[in-house]
């Protein structure tokens, strides 16, 4: 980076005190209006830029990676999730990929938790019947749902957001099961009283309730995919506050739709921001628009990891939040 300053091209909004942070340390342009960059404002960005700030919205692939130019030596993700950027490329083009971790993991797995309770006791039902003005009182047999202590719970990915969840369900009785690459620490498996799961169909057969909570890679796209959704009870439910990507959104529909399946809790989309409109239109899913980590706290706490990796690299340092290629 040659000069003092390096520009820093951020692609959308960010909290106040981040952006006024970003203004006071580099030569920083925002995006005030908040508008998604189109594939082609990437690609000018890429062409300026030392410094590029994307977020989940912005496609950083190899096709706009081609235009960066020989100076762009970071991309600072705001957000946990690189999905949205090629890690392998930019590694390859020697640009240096940073995340925000950890910032987010209690704010998600609290979603994940609320999205648990809101599908089996139908809360958005409720309150749309409160709201209505059409409420007829309170009866023994209406608005029933299921109870969740004492149930199975199989989590999908035992990192940090899922061991989250995990120490969150515990809390209201859930027998914890789970599913990973790798087995986690025994210390935690004991302190979760948790089963792991070699095998994903084996335990997905035996789960009431399923949570995502694994990133979307190469190797976890469609992980629920149409067979393993058969795999699942009637009776299960289905939370996803990870990647749409990860399950087949429209077999999962299809089952939902015909009741193979009980219910969902969905944060995330395969096509975001498009949602199934046959999804939109059933009453046993719970949809919300991509705000596991909505939180000013969450928000501020992912700014203040994204400017300490700037500032580190440009200091010439490595920064904390180093991403590398699967294979690297
Ligand atoms: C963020 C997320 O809001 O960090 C992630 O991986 O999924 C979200 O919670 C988003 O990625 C910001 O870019």
């Amino acid at each position: 980076m040659s000069r003092q300053r390096p520009l820093v091209i951020v692609t959308r909004r960010l909290p106040e005190a981040i952006e006024a942070r970003l203004m006071e340390l580099f030569d920083a342009r925002l995006n005030p209006t908040d508008t998604p960059m189109s594939k082609s404002d990437l690609i000018e960005a890429v062409k300026e830029a030392h410094v590029l700030v994307p977020t989940v919205t912005d496609r950083i692939d190899s096709a706009v990676l081609a235009h960066a130019n020989p100076e762009l030596r970071l991309i600072a993700n705001f957000g946990n999730g690189v999905d949205n950027v090629d890690v392998d490329t930019a590694y390859k083009r020697g640009i240096t990929v940073t995340n925000t971790p950890d910032v987010l993991t209690e704010d998600t797995a609290d979603m994940t938790m609320a999205l648990v309770l809101a599908v089996a006791r139908r809360l958005v039902e409720g309150e749309q019947v409160a709201r209505s003005g059409e409420w007829t009182g309170w009866s023994p047999t209406s608005m029933l749902g299921h109870r969740i202590h004492g149930k199975r719970l199989g989590i999908l990915g035992m990192g940090r957001i899922g061991t989250a969840v995990a120490r969150r369900a515990r809390g209201f009785g859930l027998a914890i099961h789970y599913h990973n690459r790798n087995r986690v620490h025994a210390q935690i498996e004991e302190e979760l009283e948790a089963t792991y799961w070699d095998s994903l169909d084996q335990m997905l057969a035996r789960m009431d309730i399923v949570t995502v909570n694994c990133p979307h890679t190469p190797a976890t796209y469609h992980l629920l995919s149409a067979r393993r959704l058969k795999v699942l009870r009637p009776h299960a439910y289905v939370i996803n506050t990870s990647r749409g990507e990860v399950i087949d959104e429209l077999a999962l529909t299809r089952m939902l739709r015909s009741r193979e399946l009980a219910g969902a809790g969905l944060d995330v989309f395969e096509h975001e921001p498009a949602i199934n409109p046959k999804l939109r239109d059933l009453p046993n899913v719970v949809l919300l628009p991509h705000m596991g980590s909505a939180t000013l706290e969450g928000r501020v706490d992912m700014g203040e990891k994204v400017l300490i990796n700037i500032k580190t690299f440009v200091d010439g340092h490595r920064p904390p939040d180093r991403v590398l290629p699967a294979q690297a």
